[in-house]
């Protein structure tokens, strides 16, 4: 049914732990603990073990490094890893987890293991929608999908089952009808039922939302990085309508005075139903051509549970993780969200010299918000003599594409192609993708075809991947090159 599953790149984070715990001896890992003892290590000051099957491992300087957040792997402190690997199948789907993460933690054995202690088994992925099989499925549990690579250039809007999908946990089962978003403005919170919401006045928005880890896949060929290796189509593009963020906020007393004057306005933080925690800028937020939207509808459609149901922020320009799904709660707030998708390590670009996160002060690492320049190759096909190349173009911020340009010798002549769907839209607000075309003559072609675009910034994308590798595999938006014999 599905082309093909991949499980989540973790093993290059395990490289990278690995040297957190060089050279224990075999006499330490073979050492004798008891479950009560276990138990009793269950925080930073004791230590933090945790075991799997009958090994104890002492997980300690893991925690903060977590990529599925700190707060995930606590829940294991002192006991199994079992019932937490059940929920987040990418550990037991990938067997280096093991060998190169948790075997340099071990730290012995159990003495009155019992290999039923963590039987009861419940799949809390059972309840996830039904997904179109065209999609291409990097991993199940959570579901990392990418949009079916055929259908991109046919549809400038995503239909809804082609969208990309990217979870970190279980899609939420969510009653409508008792359902209500909360706004803290310390120290009132405001409630909003949906039909309140939908009662407030509707702004329609059409939107790209792209992957922060969109094109990892090619980094991963450089030298490895911590996510899933993503294609080029972990992007999407939809009209969402809803409310904008701004008239939320003010309905809720934030006035524009108050973000200029007040210095404990910085960031709107938001909370969702699964447990993902992002801000954004307060500035953004409250900017009336900001365009952030708290969405009900996908293309005229309930948004499908995958991509949020019933309620989605939408925030125009920036990487995908902060168009938070499910939202539950709205903060206005001095400081960023906590947590690894804000203040972690999940979304800070670092240097390409960067090898080991641990070197850098993540505190001191803007994360990442608005995007920058991308396009990729999508389509060459063979019409007659010549070779039709189709692709898209998007870059963050809202800022328009103004030129794309498309060499078909590996890179020493150019040629400018034509903007299509897209193009049209204002530079300064252009938040969805532009498509691009170009006609070449087949025999003209003599090595890679490759393509890069320039924004209404005029910024232009990196020629070299190597210099746009970083750890996380974040931000690839070096020239995109794809071979054609
Ligand atoms: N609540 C919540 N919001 C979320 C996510 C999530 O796992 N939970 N994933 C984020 C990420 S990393 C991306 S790239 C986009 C993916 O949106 P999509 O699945 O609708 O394509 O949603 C973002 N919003
Ligand atoms: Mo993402």
């Amino acid at each position: 049914m599905y082309k093909y599953i991949n499980i989540i790149g973790s093993s290059s984070f395990c490289i990278l732990l690995n040297k957190f715990y060089k050279n224990r001896s075999y006499n330490e890992k073979s050492k004798m603990y008891t479950y009560e003892e276990v138990s009793k290590h269950n925080n930073i000051d004791v230590g933090i073990w945790t075991t799997y099957k009958n090994n104890v491992y002492d997980i300690s300087s893991f925690v903060n490094n977590h990529p599925g957040g700190k707060d995930k792997i606590m829940l294991s402190a002192g006991k199994g890893l079992e019932p937490y690997w059940n929920t987040y199948k990418q550990h037991t789907n990938n067997p280096d987890i093991i060998k190169e993460l948790l075997d340099p933690m071990k730290i012995g054995v159990i003495k009155d293991y019992d290999k039923d202690k963590y039987k009861e088994i419940k799949d809390p992925y059972v309840n996830d929608p039904i997904r179109n099989s065209d999609l291409n499925f990097h991993s199940i549990s959570p579901c990392i999908a990418e949009a079916p690579k055929s259908s991109v250039m046919n549809n400038w809007i995503t239909p809804n089952e082609l969208w990309y999908v990217r979870n970190y946990h279980p899609v939420p089962d969510i009653d409508s009808n008792n359902y209500e978003l909360e706004i803290l403005n310390y120290p009132n919170s405001y409630f909003f039922s949906i039909d309140k919401l939908k009662s407030m006045k509707a702004k329609k928005i059409v939107t790209t939302i792209q992957c922060g880890g969109n094109r990892r896949g090619e980094l991963n060929k450089l030298g490895k990085t911590i996510g899933t290796p993503l294609d080029i189509c972990a992007i999407s593009t939809a009209e969402w309508e809803g409310v904008t963020l701004r008239d939320i906020l003010t309905t809720c007393n934030l006035t524009d005075e108050d973000v200029n004057k007040r210095d404990d306005i910085n960031h709107i933080q938001f909370e969702a139903i699964d447990g993902l925690m992002t801000s954004i800028p307060v500035e953004k937020a409250m900017n009336i051509y900001g365009d952030v939207l708290i969405a009900y509808k996908m293309n005229g459609k309930d948004i499908p549970r995958d991509h949020g149901y019933p309620i989605r922020l939408i925030v125009p320009g920036h990487v995908g993780v902060r168009n938070v799904k499910w939202l539950k709660k709205i903060i206005v707030s001095s400081e960023e969200s906590e947590g690894t998708w804000q203040r972690g390590v999940s979304y800070k670009g670092l240097a390409h010299y960067v090898k080991d996160f641990k070197d850098v002060d993540l505190r001191k690492v803007a994360s990442v918000q608005e995007m920058p320049i991308q396009s990729c190759i999508v389509e060459a096909n063979k019409k007659e003599k010549h070779l039709n190349i189709r692709g898209f173009a998007w870059s963050g911020g809202g800022r328009g594409i103004i030129r794309v340009d498309v060499s078909i010798d590996g890179g020493k002549t150019w040629n400018s192609a034509t903007l299509k769907e897209g193009s049209e839209q204002n530079l300064n607000r252009a938040w969805a993708w532009t498509f691009w075309e170009l006609n070449v003559d087949l025999d003209r072609i003599n090595d890679k075809i490759i393509c890069k675009a320039t924004d209404s910034s005029y910024n232009t994308q990196p020629e070299r991947s190597d210099l746009a590798w970083n750890v996380r595999g974040l931000n690839n938006n070096s020239w995109h090159k794809i071979d054609y014999n």
